[in-house]
């Protein structure tokens, strides 16, 4: 199929910020992915593994944002299956770097089925919030957009609060304190930050779709989705990478033998 290319390659920085953050996008999770891999052999046994699914979370993020770079510069539109594809492939792992932070202090595989099921809830509900949104001919918000968005929005939110939750407070915070390692701890804090923080964008994407609240209050058109939804991949995704790399780091010994 020959798709016209919508997008002037020369003008996306000045132009369109969405179309730009999906290169650099791409560029950056694929630059992430380099990275991770070549230091996996700079960190100790145990932490290979952690490194290892870093790198992948970057690396599947790649890849999609390679095809969703090229969806949104031919269609001039959301990449939505494409994206969810991608989160239901990476949040998962993100879940299996903290059992892999606690495993040591005694992490049971329920606990990595728990998170996985709450974010599998999560992404579902909210592909079915977007995916199926009511709308008209036109693209317009239907009847009934609104309430259609704001119900799945709620209901996925639920997921996202169970995972904050054992974060924060729960068995992943109390299996970190448990380890005894203060660096573990630490890493878990700075990544039950992200989770409250950096994950909190997403939120607001969605809601710039027809009929989110952004959408009908401050008129943040639907390319706004993938502009929040791009910052927040990289901040997220690179950045769990490197908090697990920090903490890969400062426990291994500086010189680690081939
Ligand atoms: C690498 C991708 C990540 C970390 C994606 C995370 C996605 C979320 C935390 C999405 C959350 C949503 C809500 C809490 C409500 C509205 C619908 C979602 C799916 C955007």
């Amino acid at each position: 199929m020959n798709y016209l290319l919508l997008v002037d390659l020369v003008t996306i920085p000045k132009d369109d910020p969405v179309a730009f953050t999906f290169f650099t996008g791409y560029m950056a999770m694929f630059a992430a992915s380099v990275f991770f891999f070549f230091e996996r052999g700079s960190v100790s046994e145990k932490w290979k593994t952690s490194l290892l699914v870093s790198g992948l979370i970057t690396m599947i993020a790649a890849v999609h944002y390679y095809y969703m770079r090229d969806y949104y510069a031919s269609t001039g539109s959301n990449p939505t299956a494409l994206r969810y594809i991608d989160w239901t492939l990476t949040v998962p792992l993100m879940c299996v770097e903290f059992y892999l932070l606690t495993k040591a202090a005694g992490a049971k595989i329920g606990l990595l089925w728990k998170l996985i099921v709450a974010s599998a809830f999560m992404l579902v509900m909210g592909y079915i919030g977007e995916a199926f949104v009511p709308l008209n001919a036109d693209g317009s918000p239907a009847e009934g957009a609104t309430s259609h968005s704001v119900l799945y929005g709620i209901l996925s939110t639920l997921g996202y609060l169970y995972i904050l939750y054992t974060a924060w407070f729960g068995e992943v915070k109390k299996l970190g304190d448990a380890s005894g390692n203060p660096t573990v701890v630490k890493g878990i804090r700075i990544l039950a930050w992200f989770v409250l923080v950096g994950w909190a964008i997403y939120p607001i994407g969605y809601m710039c779709m027809p009929g989110g609240w952004l959408n009908t209050s401050l008129g943040w058109t639907s390319s706004n989705v993938d502009l929040f939804y791009n910052i927040a991949d990289a901040i997220n995704k690179i950045g769990f990478g490197l908090v697990i790399y920090s903490v890969a780091k400062s426990d291994s010994p500086s010189k680690v033998s081939a």
